[in-house]
C-alpha cells in the first residue's frame, strides 16, 4: 500500500493555497498500490481545428454553428483549446501533474472525413499517432475513447445513431482505429455516455436535436449496443491475440437516491436506475443480457397504451443478445452527482417521453451544495452507493472511474474544488478499500477548461 492520494490532495491544497485547517484533511487515505490517477478531455471540447485538412463536419460543428441560440454564451468548439495545435504542451501538462494515463477521444469525422471508411484522412491519422507517441514518450499511457458525441455530419444525414446501418459504419471505423493505433493503445472505450446523448440528443437540446423523447432516443440506444457488441467481437476476433487489449464502454451514473422510505418510491428509483445505466448495462454485464426486464415491461405496456402497434422499445435478435451479452473488459464510470427520485403515478399522455415511461419525478435537494452547473449538486455519498449497486448487481465487475470532477466559476479561488475532489475521493476509497469495489482507476474530468457542449465556456 501507498499514500498516493494523501501526496495528491496535499499537492492540490498547496497549489490553490489552502492550508490544511481551513478544509477537513484528518486521515491519511492510502489507495492500493496499482490504483492509478488519469485525467480526461474530448475531442470536439478541447481539439478546435475543426476545418483544417480534410477534417469532415460532425453534428456539433453544425450544431454550434446554426444553433447558437442554444449555446449558453453563443461560442463554439471551432478554436476550443486548440489541442490540434497544442498537443505537446497539454502532454506536458499532464508530465507536470504526475498522471500515470489520459483518456482522450478520437473525432471520427477527423479520421473519416465522410464517416465512411472509403476515405481516410491522412492528417488525421498523423496527429493522432503523435499525440499517442508523444504520451509515451512521456510513459503517460493513452486511454482512447472512440465515440464521443461528435458523429459525422455525413452519417447523421441518414439517420444518425437511428439508422441501424450506423452500426455496420461504427464497425468499420473501429476496425481502422485498431489497425493503425492498436499496437500503442491498450485501454479502449467504444462509447462515451450512449444516456446523455441519445436522450439528450435526440430526446432534448444536444446535438442533433432532434427532440423525440421516449422514441428516437430508444433507437439510438438499441443501435449503440449493437455496435458496442460488433466492436468488442471483432477486436477478439481480429487483434486481441496480437494486441491484447482491453475494450470497454463509459456510462454516466448519477446516484438515484428514493426521495422517501415509502415502498413505492424504493421501488420506483430502482426502475429509473434500470432505465439510466440498465438500459446500457443490463445487456452487457447482467447473466441474463438484454433489456432490463422492468424497462422491457413498462415501454411496451405504454406503447400499448399510447396506441402504438409496436413497442417503442426496439427488441434484439437472439443472436445480437448473445453477441453484446459480456462485450466488455471494465465499465467505464462518469459520476457527478445525486438525484432524489419520487413515485408518479403515471398519467396516459399521447406523446411519449422516457420520464412517462419510468413513472418518477427526478430532483434535487435544495440544501445539497451547488457547483456552477445547474445539475451538479455535490453529493459525496452518492458516489459511494452508485459503486455499491454496480458490484451487487452484477457480481463486482473491473470499473474505471472515467470521469469525475465540478464545474465552479472562471478563477483559481476554487476551495470548493479542493473540498469535492477531496470529499469524493473519500467516498470512492472507502467503496475500494472497504467494500471492496473492483475499482482500479481515477479519471478527473478534466485536464483544462473545454468547451462544454450547450454552456459552452461558462
Ligand atoms: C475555417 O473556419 C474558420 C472559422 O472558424 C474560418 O474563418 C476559415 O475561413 C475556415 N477555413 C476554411 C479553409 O474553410
Ligand atoms: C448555475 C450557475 O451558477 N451558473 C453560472 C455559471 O457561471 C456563469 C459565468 O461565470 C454564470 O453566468 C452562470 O449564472
Amino acid at each position: 500500500m501507498c499514500c498516493l492520494t494523501c501526496f495528491v490532495l496535499t499537492a492540490v491544497a498547496t497549489i490553490v493555497g489552502v492550508s490544511r485547517s481551513e478544509t477537513d484533511y484528518t486521515a491519511k487515505l492510502c489507495f492500493p498500490k496499482q490504483f492509478q490517477f488519469g485525467v480526461a478531455t474530448a475531442a470536439y471540447q478541447i481539439e478546435g481545428a475543426w476545418n483544417i485538412s480534410d477534417k469532415g463536419e460532425n453534428i456539433w460543428d453544425r450544431y454550434t454553428h446554426q444553433h447558437s441560440e442554444i449555446i449558453f454564451d453563443h461560442k463554439t468548439g471551432d478554436v476550443a483549446a486548440d489541442s490540434y495545435h497544442l498537443y505537446k504542451q497539454d502532454v506536458q501538462l499532464l508530465v507536470e501533474l504526475g498522471v500515470s494515463f489520459y483518456r482522450f477521444s478520437i473525432s471520427w469525422s477527423r479520421i473519416l472525413p465522410d464517416g465512411l471508411s472509403n476515405r481516410v484522412s491522412e492528417d488525421g491519422i498523423r496527429y493522432y499517432k503523435e499525440l499517442i507517441a508523444e504520451l509515451n514518450k512521456n510513459s503517460i499511457k493513452p486511454l482512447v475513447t472512440m465515440y464521443h458525441w461528435d458523429l459525422p455530419q455525413s452519417l447523421q444525414e441518414l439517420g444518425g445513431w437511428t439508422n441501424p446501418i450506423i452500426a455496420d459504419y461504427f464497425v468499420d471505423y473501429a476496425r481502422i482505429l485498431f489497425e493503425v493505433f492498436g499496437e500503442s493503445v491498450n485501454v479502449w472505450i467504444t462509447f462515451n455516455e450512449p444516456l446523455s446523448f441519445c436522450h439528450d440528443g435526440y430526446g432534448g437540446l444536444d446535438a442533433p436535436g432532434d427532440r423525440s423523447d421516449g422514441f428516437e432516443d430508444y433507437l439510438c440506444g438499441h443501435n449503440v449496443m449493437r455496435a458496442h457488441g460488433k466492436v468488442y467481437r471483432m477486436y477478439q476476433e481480429e487483434f486481441a491475440a496480437k494486441q491484447k487489449g482491453f475494450v470497454g464502454i463509459t456510462l454516466d451514473m448519477a446516484w438515484m437516491e428514493p426521495a422517501s422510505s415509502a415502498k413505492e418510491d424504493q421501488t420506483t428509483a430502482e426502475t429509473v436506475r434500470q432505465f439510466q445505466y440498465g438500459w446500457f448495462t443490463h445487456p452487457i454485464f447482467s447473466k441474463q443480457g438484454d433489456y432490463p426486464p422492468v424497462m422491457r415491461k413498462r415501454v411496451d405496456a405504454m406503447s400499448k397504451r399510447q396506441n402504438f402497434a409496436r413497442s417503442r422499445l426496439p427488441k434484439f435478435t437472439a443472436e445480437e443478445i448473445n453477441e453484446i451479452r459480456g462485450s466488455a473488459d471494465f465499465l467505464g464510470i462518469n459520476h457527478y452527482t445525486t438525484y432524489l427520485v419520487k413515485h408518479v403515478e403515471t398519467k396516459i399522455s399521447l406523446k411519449p417521453s422516457m420520464d412517462t415511461d419510468m413513472g418518477a419525478k427526478l430532483y434535487q435537494d435544495p440544501s445539497w451544495p451547488v457547483s456552477n452547473s445547474s445539475w451538479l449538486k455535490i453529493v459525496p455519498w452518492g458516489f459511494r452507493k452508485i459503486l455499491n449497486w454496480v458490484k451487487q448487481e452484477y457480481d463486482n465487475p473491473l470499473v474505471i472511474i472515467t470521469e469525475n470532477g465540478v464545474s465552479l466559476p472562471p478563477g483559481l479561488q476554487d476551495a470548493t474544488r479542493v473540498s469535492y475532489i477531496n470529499e469524493y475521493l473519500r467516498m470512492l476509497h472507502a467503496a475500494v478499500v472497504q467494500d471492496r469495489c473492483n475499482v482500479i482507476a481515477y479519471t478527473h474530468w478534466s485536464l483544462m477548461d473545454n468547451f462544454e457542449w450547450t454552456r459552452g465556456f461558462s
